[in-house]
This record gives structure tokens, C-alpha cells and sequence, in this order.
């Protein structure tokens, strides 16, 4: 078997398997990866980059915010053009074990989890011109529901 771990989007545990413990490797919190070179770990680090029609996003979660560029006017606002192709990395910088963070994009029908220290990716073509509030989507703090931004998507014409 290779799949030994794969969290549900959703922390349910209706389809739950029973499986032998000792074939389970958890990880807890994810070591800090430096040579990763979409991990940020600080707030000073974030940024939003561009190549052509490329975006790149070098964000952060921590409790309880979204910081995708911190010299921006809107650090939790990410702005691209219409028929960008956007990777959004996202590192969650809490530690702690119980932190797992979400991001989601309404209307864009997109949804990663980031577990402590991990730092996920998500990739899309932003073919819908408009506004759309970005989410977390793992309750992560008392403050989990202010944790939020938005995608600004500049339409062609
Ligand atoms: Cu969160």
C-alpha cells in the first residue's frame, strides 16, 4: 500500500478505514524546510512576484491572518490580471500542532490545507474577472473566521 496518510478537505471521519497503527508515520509539525524556495517564514519575506503572465505569491498563514505581500497597501489582498496564471504558496508558520490552516477561493471552487510548517501550493489560471474572498478553511483559532483576503482578478478589457 503507498497511500499511507491523506486527510479528507473536509476533517470528517466518515470514511474512515481501520488500518494497523504501526504502518502509520505521522508527521506532527512539519521541520522548517529552507531550501524550499516557495517557503517563507517570515512576514518581511512575503511577496508577490510576476514573469510575464505568471504570478507568483509567496504567502504566509499564521493565526489568524493571510499576509501575501507585506509592503503591499493590502497585505491579504492578492491582485492579478485576467488569464494570469497564479501559484499561490502558502507556508503556515504556527508550529503548534493543532494549528492546520485552509485556503480556499470562493467561486473559484479551490480549497488546500496547510498543516504546521508545511507549505502548499496551489495552482490556477484566474479565468473569472472579479472579486472573491479568500478563506481559511480549517477552524484554527478563536479568530479563525476573521482570517480571511481577497483575490482581485483585473478584467481583459
Ligand atoms: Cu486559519
Amino acid at each position: 500500500m503507498e497511500v499511507i496518510q491523506s486527510a479528507p478537505v473536509n476533517p470528517e471521519p466518515h470514511y474512515a478505514q481501520i488500518i494497523k497503527a504501526d504502518k502509520i508515520k505521522t508527521i506532527t509539525v512539519y521541520e522548517k524546510d529552507e531550501s524550499n524556495p516557495y517557503a517563507v517564514y517570515n512576514q518581511e519575506e512575503t511577496r508577490i512576484e510576476r514573469k510575464g503572465n505568471e504570478v507568483h505569491v509567496y504567502g504566509i498563514a499564521m493565526r489568524s491572518k493571510f499576509i501575501f505581500d507585506v509592503n503591499a497597501e493590502r497585505p491579504d489582498v492578492i491582485e492579478v490580471n485576467e488569464g494570469d496564471k497564479v501559484y499561490l504558496h502558502l507556508t503556515n508558520i504556527d508550529f503548534d500542532q493543532d494549528i492546520t490552516h485552509g485556503l480556499g477561493i470562493k467561486k473559484y471552487d479551490m480549497n488546500m490545507e496547510v498543516q504546521p510548517g508545511q507549505t502548499n501550493t496551489l495552482e490556477f489560471v484566474a479565468d473569472k474577472a472579479g472579486t472573491y474572498p479568500i478563506y481559511c478553511t480549517n477552524f484554527c483559532s478563536a479568530l479563525h473566521q476573521e482570517m480571511s483576503g481577497y483575490l482581485l482578478v483585473k478584467p481583459k478589457n
